[in-house]
């Protein structure tokens, strides 16, 4: 939160700003909530439904942490790349505190996450935005989340309440979150069964990837001695980065210290030459489960720049 002080032996902030977060939305104008009217819901498969309000909710214990923040991109293009990424540090409650509250029955399996959301999509009308995790991935991880970077949530970021599922695409964590349903069944839905689907499985891992942000695609650099630096991140410990300049052998980045929060991304940096000219620049991360990322063709491909040195 930025009214901590700042430990002297912390690195520099790796947040991204707040105006640089993307911003996805299905359903055309984001809804504006007023904080004293908003209510979540629990109902379903629970001994006690509940409608909490922002007092009740905000009464619960809190966890700040930080996570990578990435849209899975089109649904309807599953293999080009988007690297829409950010890093954030979020600070919400639990929701198992929530769903302590409400008791699920052991025949809950599913948890439904609605947000107040509603409009067209891709054919279908009327819709309202909704997704769906195991119950109890859903107990272990998400976080019912009020502030990014330490501010409250921006109304297109989900302002007042969103679900937040660290380690899983964008796509999950619900904004403008106003009801959670516990089930025995998944909902069948635009966005559960039918789209965010891949390989027959619904969209939630977030893959290995990683993404050169200095220089920046496109960038011109003076040729000579360069610094590049990015980003990396999956659903485990990055365990290497390699970079490789116009076709040479890959060579292994230095990666930055291990992030305080395991769920949050990992910078890397080569020094390297470049002679005046045009330069194609890879970076290839690996996970801890030795995860790789695969060649053009794939969602979290290789990365690839363009840089011209002069
Ligand atoms: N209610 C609701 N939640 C939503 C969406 C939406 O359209 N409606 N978009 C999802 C998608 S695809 C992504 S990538 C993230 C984007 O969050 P952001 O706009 O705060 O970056 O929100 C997710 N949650
Ligand atoms: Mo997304």
């Amino acid at each position: 939160m930025s009214t901590r002080p700042p430990d002297p032996r912390t690195p520099p902030s790796p947040l991204t700003p707040v105006d640089s977060v993307f911003v996805r939305t299905h359903l055309g104008a984001p809804p504006e909530l007023a904080a004293q009217e908003w209510e979540l819901r629990v109902e379903g498969l629970v001994e006690q439904p509940l409608r909490l309000d922002l007092r009740s909710l905000l009464a619960l214990p809190q966890r700040t942490f930080t996570a990578v923040h990435e849209c899975f991109g089109s649904p309807f293009a599953p293999t080009v790349p988007t690297r829409a990424v950010a890093n954030l540090e979020w600070t919400g409650v639990p929701l198992s505190a929530v769903l302590d509250l409400a008791r699920p029955h052991a025949t809950g399996r599913h948890l439904w996450l609605e947000g107040a959301d509603h409009g067209d999509f891709a054919d279908e009308k009327g819709l309202t935005y909704v997704k769906d995790l195991p119950l109890d991935r859903a107990y272990a991880d998400v976080v019912l989340a009020h502030s990014m970077n330490g501010a409250p949530l921006r109304t297109q970021h989900g302002f007042p309440v969103r679900a937040v599922a660290p380690r899983m695409f964008g796509t999950n964590s619900v904004k403008w979150l106003t009801r959670l349903v516990v089930s025995d069944t998944r909902p069948d839905h635009l966005f559960t069964t039918r789209l965010y689907v891949r390989d027959g499985r619904p969209v939630r891992d977030i893959d290995v990837n990683s993404k050169l942000l200095a220089p920046y695609d496109g960038d011109e650099v003076l040729a000579g001695v360069v610094e590049l630096a990015g980003r990396a991140w999956s659903t485990s410990e990055i365990a290497g980065v390699e970079i490789s300049v116009d076709d040479a052998p890959w060579q292994p980045a230095t990666l930055g210290p291990r992030p305080q929060h395991p769920t949050a991304w990992r910078p890397f940096t080569l020094t390297t030459a470049l002679t005046p000219g045009p330069h194609v620049i890879r970076s290839r991360a690996t996970d801890a489960t030795g995860r790789v990322q695969p060649p053009p063709g794939a969602r979290n491909s290789v990365h690839e720049i363009e840089v011209r040195a002069t």
